[in-house]
């Protein structure tokens, strides 16, 4: 976000035809022929092209921020996933129809080109997705934001399945360039590590800090744009680098130690090399806790910079900007904050922890026990001394607030703590971001109610007016409009086109359920798309699957609390009754999965194991393969999503209640008109209440219902002795039945849901989920009764666009205006 230009240097805007452009840039930005490009030069001359007409509005749209003097919006997020750009980027913009008639003159589809593009893997799932499709959101509705966060030089670890287990292999997603992101190698930042604290005193007596020595890191920024849906308005996400910091390399070289110099260079630029690939449950490592602070720290250096341009006083800032934490990943901020306010700025701690908490917002997104990071003491004093200096004071000052105001529970300070005392000591950085904002969301309505009751009960005593809901929301951009272009058309063809951006117009498509041409060609739409995927898998996974047979999809992380395992019981026990049962007629299934594993999650890497296991054997069984197929796509990602989720027939959203915070793949398959089978858990909930509950098939324990059997007692045993299907299943996971010779190859798994006392109650909604398996496979056959339930999901899931949750988030909690 350079600095815009005045008025009168603003460029032209561009008027030349976006395909001539293409050509343009093939030869003289790229350096090659452009007489008869092939599909790369087509792609990448297309991706110049299209850039150049999206930083042209970007400027004007900079400018503008500056000449309304808009208050701004901050999002930091360790992770974004926008998927592939150009197709986006071209439906944003308006150009779709003059980047098909420049690739028709060579022969090429969009589609095809589409295959040169590398998906970004900049996240690990629901969080990073979501991050991406609020950035969409916002520059649709015009606002002033900002999304920042890390150009990991490797993104999510590409997942091969050899022998049937998953294999991860580095995701080089910036080997032949990115143009998509604009670097910024002028103007970087220098970035702490490690190093002293100073105190001296200042004119008036007063104590003050300055942090000295260590490392210094440079933070540069690469700039990725994002378009709002043909409004002009294009914002961008910053995405921070690590750099050598150029004089501590050269002083190593006056020395003579060429070699330690350049490793010096390497080790710097270690902090932006890879994701970490671990999902709801953070690795303690030192380098994620540099990342972390690296690139908050660019971060509010830029955020301050710009604001100092305004010549305001310091109490504007929070009256000129605001700053969502997504998660506690950036929470680190505050205590910066805190650091340039004293420290820098020179301003009393009173005033400075007023802009802070005025300043902050954080959301929450789980609420697993072992995800809600800490990190210890010790680290943190050595990596950022001044930081847990500061910590230790707001802690202090807070703790004694506490004390004053619940005098009769002793308790409560040790509870709230910032920091824990355990055998070690760690600081509960969840706790620093309720302290430290003004606003503590969650992101479904179960979700807001379980931080109110128990995970953060403590804090809504103290800070009654900060809790809040924002219940999670997709684009329908990307997740209707781009992936299901049958659909949309047919969308269209009968509301227009302003569903797009006004995803509550969909109620209307309520009453065509009953319009018996309109239920064929939705069902249509749905076949095509079904054969889409059909072709996909014949090639990846070479197995043929019968298109008219019922599609049945779990696609997202591998997690024992999502409960993949619970499916593939399920469909074992399918399994043994057909095979019991030769001449009974079965509607035909197709079982697909989908997800990556976190490296060290064994659990979850023996979960995907069986699942291909039991494939295997089910897809060569003569006997049963007409009418049951399980499918394991490999390498989930944002692009195979776009594939799966328009021709999905059932949704399987099956978490033990209470442990998905929210879940936004329910939304993603609901939306274009599959059916959910799926626990009362976090967004489900919603889900049913929107579509109507005649169409959704909810199942199994309520959140409450699985806390009072584990106080009660549950025993999984009970549940192996008593039902004789279930135990014939897990006999066989337990035997070498899916691993001809080796019969502990399961054992783990068996262990975990028996003698391990099945933490995520995955025998205990055994036998309603099997039953409900049962209903839907029933009433799939009646063709009429299906399609009217398809289309009434997508007639009620208006509500879950990510344009009416930011909406949500601008009038409650951050008060910025559109700027359109
Ligand atoms: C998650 C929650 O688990 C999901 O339920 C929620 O929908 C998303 C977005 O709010 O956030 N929190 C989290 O750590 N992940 C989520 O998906 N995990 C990943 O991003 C892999």
């Amino acid at each position: 976000m350079n600095e815009p230009l005045a008025e009168s240097e603003a460029p032209q805007a561009r008027n030349s035809a976006l395909g001539e452009d293409a050509l343009w840039h093939i030869l003289y930005s790229l350096g090659r022929d452009n007489a008869h490009p092939d599909k790369h030069k087509c792609y990448w001359g297309l991706v110049l092209a299209v850039r150049d007409r999206m930083l042209e509005k970007w400027a004007s749209v900079q400018r503008q921020y500056y000449e309304n003097d808009d208050k701004r919006l901050y999002y930091l997020s360790l992770e974004f996933l926008p998927g592939k750009f150009l197709r986006e980027n071209l439906l944003s913009l308006g150009l779709e129809s003059e980047a098909h008639t420049f690739l028709r003159k060579y022969s090429f589809s969009l589609d095809q080109i589409m295959d040169v593009e590398c998906e970004p893997g900049l996240g690990n799932g629901g969080l990073g997705r979501l991050a991406s499709c609020y950035m969409d959101s916002m520059a649709t509705l015009g606002l002033p934001a900002f999304g920042y966060g890390i150009r990991y030089s490797y993104g999510l670890f590409r997942q091969e399945i050899r022998n049937g287990r998953q294999v991860e292999m580095p995701d080089n997603w910036l080997h032949e360039g990115n143009h998509w992101l604009i670097p910024r190698p002028h103007g970087l930042y220098p970035i702490r590590f490690y190093g002293t604290v100073h105190e001296w005193q200042d004119d008036d007596g007063t104590l003050r800090h300055d942090w000295r020595g260590g490392d210094i890191v440079m933070a540069m920024a690469n700039d990725m744009y994002v378009p709002g849906y043909r409004n002009g308005h294009v914002n961008c996400i910053r995405l921070w680098e690590a750099r050598p910091h150029k004089e501590f390399v050269l002083s190593s070289f006056n020395a003579g130690d060429y070699i330690g110099s350049v490793q010096e260079k390497i080790k710097d630029e270690n902090i932006s090399m890879v994701l970490y690939p671990s999902d709801d449950a953070p690795e303690g490592k030192t380098l994620r806790l540099k990342q972390q602070y690296f690139f908050v720290a660019a971060t509010m250096r830029d955020l301050v910079r710009r604001f100092k341009k305004l010549n305001k006083p310091w109490d504007q800032l929070p009256e000129k900007n605001v700053v969502q934490l997504n998660e506690t990943h950036p929470s680190i901020a505050i205590p910066e904050l805190m650091r340039i306010l004293l420290d820098e700025e020179l301003i009393c701690w009173e005033d400075s922890w007023f802009i802070c908490q005025k300043l902050f917002a954080y959301t929450n997104h789980t609420i697993l026990p072992e995800a809600l990071e800490t990190w210890p003491v010790e680290l943190m004093e050595r990596l950022l001394p001044r930081h847990m200096q500061i910590i230790y004071e707001i802690n202090r000052r807070f703790l004694e607030d506490v004390r004053l105001h619940f005098r009769d529970e002793p308790d409560l300070p040790s509870r709230v703590s910032l920091i824990s005392d355990g055998p070690e000591k760690v600081v509960r950085m969840s706790h620093l971001a309720i302290v430290g904002s003004f606003s503590i969301n969650g992101v479904s309505a179960l979700h807001t109610q379980i931080l109110r009751d128990r995970v953060f009960h403590d804090f809504i005593r103290i800070f009654p007016d900060r809790f809040n809901n924002k219940t999670n929301g997709i684009t329908p951009r990307r997740w209707l409009r781009q992936c299901n272009v049958s659909l949309s058309w047919l969308l269209s063809e009968h509301l227009g086109c302003d569903w797009v951006t006004d995803l509550d117009q969909l109620e209307r498509i309520r009453e065509l359920a009953d319009d018996e041409e309109f239920r064929h060609d939705w069902e249509q739409c749905r076949l095509t798309n079904k054969k889409r995927l059909a072709d996909h898998i014949e090639k990846r996974n070479g197995i043929t699957v019968n298109p008219h047979s019922i599609f049945d999809v779990q696609a997202k992380r591998f997690h024992e609390y999502k409960r993949q395992l619970l499916n593939v019981l399920h469909i074992i026990s399918l399994y043994n009754h057909l095979r019991k049962n030769p001449e009974v007629m079965m509607q035909p299934r197709t079982f697909i999965f989908g997800g990556k594993a976190a490296p060290s999650y064994w659990m979850a890497k023996d979960i995907i194991y069986l699942i291909n296991c039991v494939a295997r054997r089910i897809n060569s069984d003569p006997h049963t393969r007409n009418v049951l197929k399980v499918i394991f796509l490999a390498n989930y990602n944002i692009s195979l999503s776009q594939l799966l989720v328009p021709a999905t027939d059932v949704s399987e959203q099956i978490s033990t209640a209470g442990y998905e915070a929210s879940g936004t793949g329910n939304m993603k398959f609901a939306l274009n008109g599959a059916l959910t089978i799926g626990t009362r858990d976090g967004a489900n909930i919603e889900i049913g209440e929107r579509v109507g509950q005649d169409n959704i098939y909810l199942f199994g324990l309520c959140e409450q219902e699985v806390l009072d059997m584990r106080n009660r007692g549950y025993d999984p045993w009970e549940l192996y002795k008593n039902d004789g299907e279930l135990r014939e299943v897990l006999d066989m996971i337990n035997s070498d039945e899916f691993t001809p010779g080796n019969p502990t190859a399961f054992s783990g798994i068996f262990n975990s849901l028996l003698s391990g006392g099945d933490r995520f109650m995955v025998l205990a909604d055994y036998r309603a989920y099997a039953e409900t398996h049962q209903r839907i496979a029933h009433e799939f056959g009646d063709r009429e009764l299906w399609i009217r339930k398809s289309i009434l999901n997508t007639a009620g899931m208006g509500f879950f666009s990510s344009d009416r949750a930011v909406r949500e988030y601008m009038d409650d909690i951050w008060g910025v205006k559109p700027d359109v």
